[in-house]
């Protein structure tokens, strides 16, 4: 029996697509009727970070401006977006004495006018090999763009991806890239994404408050694992997104702490250790492959996909199609046997469609206690929460499964099991769109 399958979720009026991977608890997101992003392989970011580390073992112990391990991390980052199919370019400067290095990457396709800019710093401390400052924001954007790669996206913005240098000497790289762009093109770039510090051990969860709408695409992602967020309030000026916000370019991005103490109330939502710094390690030489919460890492490596598939996608309007919704209530016993609401599916020919759009509405409080799944007609089952969002209450929304290999005409269920005493509720609807 298959078991689980690709999901992404709509979520509710808006219609944005949240893209979710099968099993664990997930979440990305893309504009309404374009594709869902992918789920970001956390392996493979840490891949990326365990060569940085190398790359800094071999060259002195650090990736610093001017040093040949930070020459060494621009020229790994580069090779693998040249064998992705990117244009990528390098644009030098100098600072301090020594030459530095931006690595741009362009998408080829989408409107030249219309550019959606992702970026991180490459470059350490000398004082150590910076895995998390900022290996793991250029990690993760490296692995997304080697992502739409993978994918083949094709969305309306044209996508440019960028490491800079010499951020730690004062944002130097990021300075010069937007000073040196010609008013002209600096018009077409309509929002910069930045990534400084996202796998921190102690973390935070931090969204930049500068730009609404980049603001609000990670706070519904986040919203959609159930994980509260902060307002990251350290100061605009404290990474490379502040000469694009300097520029009138609208901004945003991500952060999961620095040196600054976590408090008992970020302990008591987000876990980790009160009193204790987010990054103990921060611009020192610990700041080692040890010193990676996976966790922060995978979520916001996510992040990463869901906003760039969602700031950059298609504006097409979700397809209209035929309904089969079960809006009898049925009652979910605490800690007990899984039910079901069931619809009979009939007059569609053929298999289900790649996109088939599973309603979900289900008042509960706790989510967390719930596992739902969608059983297809010949039984196989797509899971489509498992447990997570905590104390959030209620489930509702909507779900895009990847059903192409069922038949259409049949019984389709909606399971749901509560696997936590102390929280109950019940199935309000269930229904599926067959666009
Ligand atoms: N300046 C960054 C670390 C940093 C400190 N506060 C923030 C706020 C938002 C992003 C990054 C940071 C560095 O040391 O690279
Ligand atoms: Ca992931
Ligand atoms: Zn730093
Ligand atoms: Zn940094």
């Amino acid at each position: 029996m298959k078991l689980s399958a690709r999901l992404s979720a709509l979520a509710g009026a808006s219609a944005l697509v949240v893209g979710a991977l099968a099993g664990a608890a997930p979440a990305s997101a893309a504009p309404t009727g374009a594709t869902a992003a992918p789920d970001i392989p956390l392996a493979n970011v840490k891949q990326h970070l365990a060569d940085l580390q190398s790359i800094a073992t071999a060259n002195g112990g650090n990736r610093a401006h001017g040093r040949t391990g930070y020459k060494a991390s621009i020229d790994f980052v580069k090779a693998k977006l040249d064998a992705a199919g990117y244009t990528t370019t390098l644009q030098t400067f100098t600072s301090s004495g020594a030459t530095g290095y931006n690595l741009i990457a362009d998408w080829p396709g989408g409107d030249p006018n219309q550019v959606l800019m992702a970026g991180s710093h490459l470059d350490s401390v000398t004082s150590g090999a910076g895995i998390n400052d900022n290996g793991s924001g250029s990690a993760a954007v490296l692995e997304t763009a080697l992502a739409v790669s993978r994918a083949g996206y094709q969305p309306s913005k044209h996508l440019r991806f960028a490491w800079w240098g010499a951020e730690e000497l004062g944002l130097i790289g990021s300075k010069y890239y937007v000073n040196n762009l010609a008013s002209t093109e600096r018009a077409k770039v309509k929002g910069y994404l930045n990534f400084d510090m996202i796998g921190s051990p102690n973390p935070g969860y931090f969204v930049y408050d500068d730009d609404p709408t980049i603001e609000q695409t990670f706070k519904t992602y986040y919203a959609g694992l159930g994980v509260p967020t902060e307002i990251e309030t350290e100061g605009d000026g404290r990474s490379d997104h502040a000469p694009f916000k300097n520029a009138g370019i609208p901004v945003g991005g991500l952060f999961s702490g620095a040196d600054y103490v976590k408090t008992s109330a970020q302990a008591q939502k987000w876990g980790g250790t009160a009193g204790q710094s987010f990054d103990r390690c921060y611009h020192s030489s610990c700041d080692t492959t040890a010193n990676i919460n996976d966790t922060a890492l995978d979520r916001n490596s996510d992040a990463v996909a869901y906003a760039i598939w969602a700031l950059s996608g298609t504006t097409t309007t979700p397809p209209a199609g035929t309904v089969f919704e079960n809006t009898a209530d049925v009652s979910v016993p605490d800690n007990g046997a899984a039910v079901t609401s069931s619809v009979t599916v009939s007059g569609v020919t053929g298999n289900a469609p790649s996109n088939l759009a599973v309603g979900v509405d289900i008042i509960h409080t706790w989510r967390g206690d719930l596992v739902v799944d969608l059983i297809a007609p010949d039984g196989s089952v797509y899971n489509l929460h498992n447990r997570t969002g905590s104390s959030a209450d209620n489930i509702q929304q909507t779900y895009t499964v990847n059903a192409s290999s069922e038949v259409a005409n049949g019984v389709w269920k909606l399971r749901v099991q509560d696997k936590a005493s102390g929280d109950t509720g019940y199935i309000n609807s269930f229904k599926l769109t067959f666009p």
